[in-house]
């Protein structure tokens, strides 16, 4: 039987203005296309679609001292910020429909606001490719889908690192509370910086070594009963041979079974209370099927399971 979730609600971000490649624009239609809500309601859960929501357009100009189109990314991280704060205010579990990764700002500036007024603690789950850690000194593109972890920790532009207004006035998050997973493309600048402010990364190369499982279990070890688990799954976390809609494959990614044990293992943790979905890009991919990917994974994620197991293998 499915576990007792709060309604859904899906916030469309029909954007890509923080992004490398046009496209990213299309992804809410392209998961709606696939079947996102029916999938979410096969399993029992009460799924309110809430539309797009509507910012500028992209005017794809060259970067103004380090970043892209800053001022339309401020508006439209305002614009998820508040969406995805009411939704929380509601009792409902956000579900935003990317657009690209600059959007996890206002997204998860939200959800550390709300977390901040609840007394919860929050845990970010951060699947990518790429660490999204740079900041306008290190970035070698000025796209802001290259920055938002760096400036939920603080370091970037006023406007968006105070976009939650925390009380107390610090950052979103401390590096402490994410854990990035499936990482393989990080900048030489973006290294030293990960590395310096202490990212708990688990790598490829850690997939590898010691296989998803084990990873997961160390990713979502020391949550409780208060922890709000934020998970901001960047569909270029995938391996590109089955997931080419995306503006920034990366090959080396996460197959399909390891990305539905990540997927499952965080079903199993109870704690889910807030997603994003982020970086399909409609443009670049093959009959929609990243998104049908995508929402295949995204039933996992909601506990969709084989079996009815009660204990791990
Ligand atoms: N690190 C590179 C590339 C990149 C980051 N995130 C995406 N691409 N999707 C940059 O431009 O910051
Ligand atoms: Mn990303
Ligand atoms: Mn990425």
């Amino acid at each position: 039987p499915p576990r007792s979730l709060p309604p859904c609600s899906l916030i469309g971000a029909p954007t890509d203005i923080g992004a490398g490649a046009r496209g990213a624009s299309m992804g809410p239609e392209a998961l709606r296309v696939a079947g996102l809500q029916a999938a979410l309601e096969l399993h029992g859960l009460q799924v309110l679609d809430r539309g797009n929501l509507s910012g500028p357009s992209n005017p794809w100009q060259p970067p103004v001292d380090g970043y892209r189109h800053l001022p339309e990314v401020v508006q439209w991280n305002r614009l998820v910020y508040g969406a995805v704060y009411a939704e929380l205010q509601q009792g409902h579990l956000p579900i935003l429909l990317g657009g690209d990764h600059s959007l996890g700002l206002g997204s998860i500036s939200a959800v550390a606001r709300h977390c901040a007024e609840s007394g919860k603690k929050l845990r970010v789950l951060w699947l990518d490719a790429h660490a999204d850690f740079n900041t306008s000194a290190l970035t070698p593109s000025g796209n802001v889908h290259g920055m938002p972890v760096a400036c939920l920790c603080g370091f970037g532009p006023a406007e968006l690192t105070q976009l939650a207004h925390m009380p107390g006035g610090g950052p979103a998050l401390h590096p402490s509370q994410i854990r990035q997973i499936g990482i393989r493309s990080v900048d030489e600048g973006e290294k030293r910086f990960v590395h310096e402010q202490g990212l708990e990364v688990f790598d490829m190369r850690a997939i590898d070594e010691v296989g998803m499982r084990q990873v997961m279990e160390r990713a979502l070890a020391g949550m409780d009963a208060d922890t709000h688990l934020h998970v901001s799954f960047d569909v270029d976390f995938l391996d590109p041979d089955i997931a080419p809609g995306v503006g920034t494959t990366v090959p080396g990614g996460p197959t399909y079974r390891e990305a539905q044990l990540c997927m499952e293992m965080i079903a199993d943790s109870g704690r889910l209370a807030s997603l994003d979905i982020v970086e399909l890009n409609p443009a670049l991919d093959v009959r929609n099927k990243t998104a049908v990917l995508a929402v295949d994974l995204v039933e996992s994620l909601f506990g969709k399971s084989t079996l009815m197991r009660t204990r791990p293998f």
